[in-house]
């Protein structure tokens, strides 16, 4: 008998972690949650001015992000050079490819990121989509012209990445991801940076950008300290302050625009640097666009255990305690306020919770209005592949978790639409 309950318990309690496990994909197991709310301020004071919101709310929720999601940037000087090391037509012509040294070197460490552009000859001063990639900038295009990645890429045999190092068969395997002559074709530049280059995408603190920043004896950021995404988003920052020098760029018309966990890099980036004068969500899901307090698909708890690296360590005091964050992502998006921005979603990608980035979207528009803006128009999602348009942004389209000329096309007309 006390071998059939012992039996009996152990199936039990298999099932019982099964089904903590399993993600949930059931609307109807949403917990209940309340939002935390964009427009009262920490005083409790009600936010109704944009000024009031500039003045004190949006600084409140930037530094709540900073101290329990992201984590902080720690402050100090980098030594920085910047060398043009290539520059030469491409696409038959239509366009200059550039490359970009940035090299950045602090407490004797160094690292270099390298920015490949596309800049179309039809223009002067080009408005021009910036984003990181996955697996080097040389896979975005099959040119030759384009340097090899030369830092640690995750292995991947079918892209030709052996041994951590990118080869000749890497080039243009992740083109469909980049339409480069279609948005050279539509009058914008665009520029990618390897973000690898900028930190590896592993749990490791002893490479990338950290380093340049250790105090004497640190190994690993503070508490509060930036992970991965923090880090990718300063290099994004860096790569505005060369684009401001770049006379064939216009400056003041620059999108960001990222994919999964780099969308998530770009709305935070978007939120710290207001020189970003659109922001661009792709499937960012978890952490990115999508409500926290939805539980649904990936959860705080899974993030921080499967990307320990990607958030500062505070955030893993919210792992399965998602009502205690002062903040929820909704406010992420809203710090874009007044920019336009643009959050995307695909049917099949469930794990990014697609109608917790809409529902994000949705709420962030409060702030927008405080401008004068509108933001999305009801709390009904839209048709699969129909985008709604205003200050902010919305499109859920057919197909997987991936970025799709669809999506692409998209963010143009968003673009022209705004710039
Ligand atoms: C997944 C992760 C997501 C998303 C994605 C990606 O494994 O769970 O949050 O960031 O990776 O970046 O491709």
């Amino acid at each position: 008998m006390r071998y059939i309950c012992c039996a009996l318990m152990v199936i039990f309690s298999t099932e019982i972690i099964a089904q903590k496990n399993e993600p949930n994909y059931d609307e109807s197991k949403i917990p209940a949650y309340t939002l935390p709310e964009l427009l009262t301020a920490k005083d409790g004071k009600t936010i109704s001015s944009s000024k009031q919101w500039d003045k004190t709310r949006r600084n409140e929720i930037l530094m709540d992000f900073q101290r329990f999601v992201y984590g902080k940037i720690p402050e100090g000087a980098v030594e920085t050079r910047t060398q043009i090391i290539k520059e030469t037509d491409a696409l038959n012509g239509k366009a200059t490819l550039k490359e970009v040294r940035m090299t950045f070197s602090r407490n004797n460490h160094q690292i270099s990121m390298d920015i490949l552009l596309f800049l179309p000859k039809s223009k002067e001063k080009a408005p021009l989509f910036v984003g990181l990639n996955f697996y080097g900038n040389h896979t975005i295009l099959d040119d030759p012209n384009i340097s090899l990645a030369s830092s640690w890429i995750r292995n991947n045999e079918a892209f030709g990445i052996i041994d951590n190092k990118a080869t000749e068969a890497s080039r243009g395997v992740r083109h469909s991801r980049w339409p480069v002559e279609k948005i050279i074709d539509r009058g914008y530049g665009l520029a990618t940076i390897y973000y690898g280059d900028i930190d590896p995408d592993v749990n490791d603190f002893s490479d990338g950008i950290h380093t340049l920043f250790y105090g004497s004896g640190q190994m690993h950021p503070a508490k509060d300290q930036w992970g991965s995404i923090s880090g990718w988003a300063w290099g994004l920052s860096r790569a505005m302050d060369y684009f401001e020098t770049d006379k064939a760029i216009d400056n003041k018309r620059i999108a960001l625009m990222g994919h999964s966990r780099i969308g998530k890099t770009a709305l935070w980036a978007g939120a710290m640097d207001e020189r970003f004068a659109i922001v661009i969500s792709n499937d960012s899901g978890c952490g990115g666009a999508a409500l926290s307090r939805r539980k649904i698909g990936e959860t705080v708890g899974k993030i921080n255990s499967s990307f320990p690296h990607w958030f500062c360590d505070n955030f893993n005091d919210y792992s399965n305690n998602e009502n205690a964050l002062p903040i929820d992502q909704h406010m992420l998006i809203a710090l874009m306020a007044p920019r336009p921005v643009y959050v995307a979603s695909a049917e099949g990608d469930r794990w990014a919770d697609p109608r917790g980035e809409f529902l994000s979207a949705y709420h962030a528009g409060e702030v927008y209005r405080l401008f004068g803006l509108d933001g999305l128009p009801s709390d009904k999602m839209p048709e699969v592949n129909q985008p709604i348009m205003h200050s902010v942004g919305y499109h859920i389209r057919t197909g997987k978790h991936d970025v799709t000329d669809f999506d692409w096309e998209s963010y143009m007309d968003f673009a022209d639409m705004h710039f």
